[in-house]
């Protein structure tokens, strides 16, 4: 059963030991972080701080920071079920009956049900401030000492492309430079960025509205790299296995979920920008200041009782890494309908999910591996990744132990190694160019002649069934 709003799913977290709270008062300048980091490098709960010092709302941080809480975020016992069933939706069989055709029904009646819905009453719009609306009644954090303030960390940014009123809800922070004045870190690469440079064309405001809170998988799904032009909405709607309800904001031409908790309306000026960071970021570095767009809020809706969601972000491994793993597994099955040959794919948490990753492949002729690279860098986010590494289909690459010790054995760096350039993540501090960057393709597969490899390749150091058996049964014998 799809989780009615924040507070339901922070009441299963509670149930279930996932959650603890916290009733001292605490400071939302470090404080809040310093404890939270504490939690997220530990396995801990997620925390529900009730008395935030300078808010009368309470803030809840860490609600996806491990597997189990992912996993009871979009309801199910492994993730990978979840890439199976977006198969099963783009793989239906062809009913060639019509018995078959009538069991096919209730399939389509579901595919149906995930199509947001519009309504007209919202918990999101309990209490309309259009007066004088502030963000200073958020208990907004900031979460590193040299940030260049507060930031809102956990915010769902929803806009229409303007020409074509095409829905996109991303997860982009927030730089509060004062009560009704953010930044919009929107990279140059995401959707929201792509609606903003059509609004700029049209020389016209961009309406933007920002939900906080509502269902976990809503709130995953701003953060799911999905292709342009795929509603958010819809995707969660799959997720949850219910329609996401809508409602049209007070002061701006868009719809939010109406089970959100709290939400921003207003609009970002053509041409407008303001220096936003630095931020400590899940680089675990500092992002770099930057020119960003500016969002302009022209009214705050809320629940009478909101709950402030929020993240940090640092060092890895935080929260954001099991969303990142989370997306990891449930795209898998459809990066393999494109590109068979993938057994399995690994984006180590140390690689902040555009550094590296690991494939391996069931490799059949020469220069597949490296067709594979070059089609990681053609596919959607996938892009940003700067060293992508190939390996047979018996390597264990959830092995990160094995994986190096593969690479440093077989590969010749002058004849396996591909340098090629693209765009990089807007976060990388270390290419020449914002932006612009080169990228890596390491082939660490077996080579034999057909790829230019004359010598003799060895085989892996295996002992046989019959003497491991053997010794299997004189064990005992030995003393041991
Ligand atoms: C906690 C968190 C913070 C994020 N912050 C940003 C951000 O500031 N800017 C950005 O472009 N992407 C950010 N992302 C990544 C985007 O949410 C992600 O790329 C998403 O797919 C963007 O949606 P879009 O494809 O509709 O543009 C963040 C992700 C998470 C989990
Ligand atoms: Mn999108």
């Amino acid at each position: 059963m799809a989780y009615k709003d924040l507070r339901d799913f922070i009441r299963v977290l509670e149930e279930q030991g996932e959650l603890k709270r916290i009733t001292v008062e605490v400071d939302p300048d470090l404080e809040i972080a310093e404890i939270a980091d504490r939690m997220m490098k530990s396995g801990g709960p997620a925390l529900l701080f009730e008395n935030v010092k300078g808010s009368k709302i309470p803030l809840v941080i860490n609600l996806f920071g491990s597997q189990k809480r992912m996993n009871l975020a979009l309801e199910v016992d492994n993730i990978d079920i979840i890439g199976q069933r977006i198969l099963d939706i783009i793989e239906p069989e062809m009913p060639s009956n019509l018995i078959q055709k009538i069991k096919m029904l209730p399939k389509l009646k579901r595919l149906a049900d995930f199509i947001p819905k519009t309504v007209t009453r919202a918990p999101c719009q309990e209490v309309v401030n259009t007066e004088s609306p502030s963000l200073d009644a958020l208990p907004i954090l900031k979460s590193w000492p040299d940030d260049g303030g507060k930031f809102i960390t956990f915010p769902l940014v929803f806009t229409k492309n303007p020409n074509s009123g095409i829905r996109n809800c991303g997860m982009y922070r927030m730089h509060v430079y004062d009560e009704t004045t953010t930044g919009m870190h929107w990279h140059i690469h995401k959707h929201g960025a792509k609606h903003y440079r059509v609004s700029e064309g049209n020389d016209a405001p961009l309406p933007v509205a920002v939900a906080l809170g509502g269902d976990p998988a809503v709130i995953y799904s701003a953060t799911a790299p999905l292709p342009d032009d795929v509603d958010e909405m819809m995707f969660a709607g799959f997720l949850r296995g219910a329609c996401v309800e809508m409602v049209k904001c007070k002061t701006i031409d868009l719809e939010v979920p109406a089970n959100a908790d709290i939400v921003l309306e207003g609009y970002v000026n053509p041409s407008e920008r303001r220096t936003e960071g630095p931020f400590g970021d899940h680089t675990g570095y500092y992002s770099l200041k930057a020119k960003y767009p500016v969002f302009h809020i022209t009214a705050i809706t809320m629940r009478k009782e909101p709950v402030y969601p929020c993240t940090i972000v640092g060092k890895p491994a935080m929260e954001d890494c099991f969303m990142g793993k989370a997306t990891e597994r449930i795209f898998l099955p459809l990066l393999r309908k494109t590109l068979p040959e993938i057994v399995d794919i690994n984006l180590p948490l140390e690689g902040i999910f555009h550094n590296f990753i690991f494939i391996s492949i069931d490799k059949c002729y020469p220069g597949q591996a490296q067709k594979v690279m070059h089609a990681v860098w053609g596919t959607g986010q996938m892009m940003f990744i700067k060293f992508v590494v190939i390996l047979d289909k018996h390597v264990n690459i959830q092995d990160l132990s094995e994986v190096i010790w593969r690479i440093g054995n077989n590969v010749d760096p002058k004849r396996d190694i591909t340098v090629v350039k693209g765009p990089v993540d807007a976060l990388d501090h270390v290419s020449e160019l914002p932006h612009l960057g080169a990228k890596m393709g390491i082939d660490a597969t077996k080579k034999g002649p057909s790829d230019g490899h004359f010598r003799e390749w060895p085989d892996d150091i295996v002992m046989p069934d019959w003497i491991k058996n053997l010794v299997d049964s004189k064990w005992k014998e030995y003393g041991f």
